[in-house]
């Protein structure tokens, strides 16, 4: 196993019809889906990740008494105000039908801390407290990450840039990748802002 592909938080919430609904979620899946395979294929891991927090969770407004998609303060950090999204085991945190679930090794849960959001798959946004993620991939030796799913501009973009910073090659799949773009450009910036700090903006043509 040379290289992981972790596919971020495509969940019925984010996607068309979901509380938090990305525009063009659904059309990822069949990229995401033949990368999947591929990544199967040439025995490498393929990790998902799920948005997984409770019902009570904090960065909700309805929990919080802010207004959803504006910026607010939670525990000494910039927050904005979400709409309940991805509460555990209810259908809006359930993966897209769509995807392709049989070839998934491992899923790695992140956000249950209610007191505090988590956009990176590897750390809270806090960094008080660590995913299993980076343990999963020292374990197998992986080195390199390409990552797909939802949302360019928070899910994608954190846990790109703290793969980074822990030392993984990082790969970003632009066409596999889709953002929330509460102003229109964030996903534009979240994409200079990675490519500055050292991942590999690349499209899934471009993959082995
Ligand atoms: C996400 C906003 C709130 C994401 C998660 O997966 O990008 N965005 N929670
Ligand atoms: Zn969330």
């Amino acid at each position: 196993m040379k290289r992981a592909l972790l596919v971020v938080d495509i969940q019925n919430d984010f996607c068309e019809g979901g509380s938090l609904a990305v525009t063009g979620a659904s059309e990822i899946i069949p990229v995401v889906n033949s990368l999947i395979q591929k990544f199967k294929a040439s025995g490498d891991l393929v990790v998902a990740t799920k948005d997984w927090h409770p019902k009570t969770h904090k960065s909700f407004a309805s929990n919080s008494g802010g207004t959803v998609g504006e910026l607010g303060e939670l525990e000494g950090l910039p927050q904005v105000w979400w709409p309940d999204h991805c509460v555990q085991n209810t259908s809006g945190s359930d993966f897209h039908p769509k995807l392709q679930k049989d070839y998934i090794d491992v899923v790695v849960y992140k956000g249950t801390n209610p007191d505090v959001d988590s956009y990176s798959t590897f750390f809270d946004n806090a960094k008080r407290e660590k995913t299993n993620l980076d343990d999963i991939l020292k374990e197998k030796g992986i080195k390199s990450i390409y990552i797909v799913g939802l949302a360019t501009d928070y899910c994608v973009k954190f846990s790109a840039l703290d793969g980074i910073d822990i030392g993984y090659d990082v790969y970003v799949v632009e066409d596999g990748c889709r953002g929330v773009n509460l102003s229109p450009t964030d996903s534009r910036n979240a994409i200079k802002e990675m490519k500055l700090k050292g991942v590999k903006i690349i499209e899934s043509i471009d993959i082995q």
